[in-house]
């Protein structure tokens, strides 16, 4: 991950965290003083109270009474980077059958981040077909074709409100059978609650393991990085959902809410792969949790 960018993207959150950071640190209040109001600034940038609280009764027990800022500033880092660090993101994408599935609640950003994906699948020398399973709003299979014919990869369609199941069995015979080795599969978000839903997913799950064995590898949840840690609940609901190896966080720019990357991951124990950072199929960064940590203080 390119830290000056994400530096950039994050300089809402940092506006929010540094500023009010270093004033603390400089007004010569007491240790207990200053843990309290460094707590108050994680709560701030939208790191959940239970997150804030644990990782700053971990600073305070690492910094003396006699430490300075510095010191406080490191072992804040230290807590946030463990947290952040025990789950490290990557793809884990078979080179010959690989497949991806996206899923998430409506609006959060699937579609647009799965073809962020495909795109930088490609520019790795994928060969990507592109499966419109979010076969419920007529648009939402549009919007992916409009993707796949914007960076040239095939897109398997059904008919408007066709089984997903069924389009995404097309979708892994194809794999198998037409020289891809990579399939990404958009999916319905309907509202998280819908326990339709959460069968519905697991079919398409099931469908595809059993014409390619293991597969999905990956299947991310999207969340939306400006609602911050509001997702949680409906990530909760996605937890339910059996196999999910990671989150995309999308929208992480022009947020101030990128305290809540720390809660997500804390709370979910799911690693981070991904952030979005804008509309395009370019605006994509590979989580790192020493870059967001680093970023966060620059
Ligand atoms: N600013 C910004 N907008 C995004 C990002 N990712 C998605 N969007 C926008 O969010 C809206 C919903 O995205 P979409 O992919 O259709 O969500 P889906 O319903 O989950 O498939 C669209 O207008 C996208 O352009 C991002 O990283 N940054
Ligand atoms: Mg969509």
């Amino acid at each position: 991950m390119v830290i000056a960018s994400l530096r950039e993207k994050l300089s809402r959150t940092r506006q929010v965290f540094r500023q009010r950071f270093e004033d603390i640190l400089k007004s010569g209040r007491s240790r207990e003083e200053i843990l309290e109001e460094l707590t108050e600034t994680l709560i701030l940038a939208d790191v959940g109270v239970p997150t804030a609280e644990k990782i700053m009764e971990a600073v305070g027990r690492i910094v003396r009474k006699s430490d300075g800022f510095d010191a406080v500033r490191e072992a804040l880092k230290g807590e946030i980077l463990a947290i952040l660090g025990r789950h490290p993101g990557r793809l884990n994408l078979d080179p010959k059958t690989g497949v991806l599935m996206m899923v998430g609640v409506n609006g959060g950003g699937k579609t647009t981040s799965l073809a962020k994906l495909a795109r930088r699948l490609q520019g790795e020398g994928r060969n990507c077909l592109l499966v419109a399973g979010d076969t419920f709003r007529a648009a939402a299979q549009e919007q992916l074709a409009v993707w796949g014919r914007k960076l040239g990869m095939p897109v398997i369609k059904g008919p408007y409100g066709a089984d997903p199941a069924a389009v995404a069995f097309d979708a892994a015979r194809s794999l198998k059978t037409q020289g891809f080795d990579t399939m990404l599969v958009d999916t319905a978000g309907r509202i998280h609650t819908n326990s339709n839903l959460m069968n519905e997913l697991e079919k398409v799950k099931r469908v595809i393991a059993r014409e390619i064995p293991g597969a999905p590898q990956e299947i991310l949840l999207v969340l939306d990085a400006s609602i911050g840690q509001n997702s949680l609940p409906q990530a909760r609901e996605f937890l339910k959902f059996a196999g999910l190896t990671g989150v995309f966080l999308s929208k992480l720019d022009g947020t101030a809410k990128g305290g809540s990357v720390v809660t997500i991951a804390d709370e979910l124990g799911l690693p981070i792969k991904f952030v979005g950072t804008g509309e395009g199929e370019d605006d994509l960064l590979e989580f790192s949790a020493s870059s967001f940590v680093d970023a966060l203080f620059a």
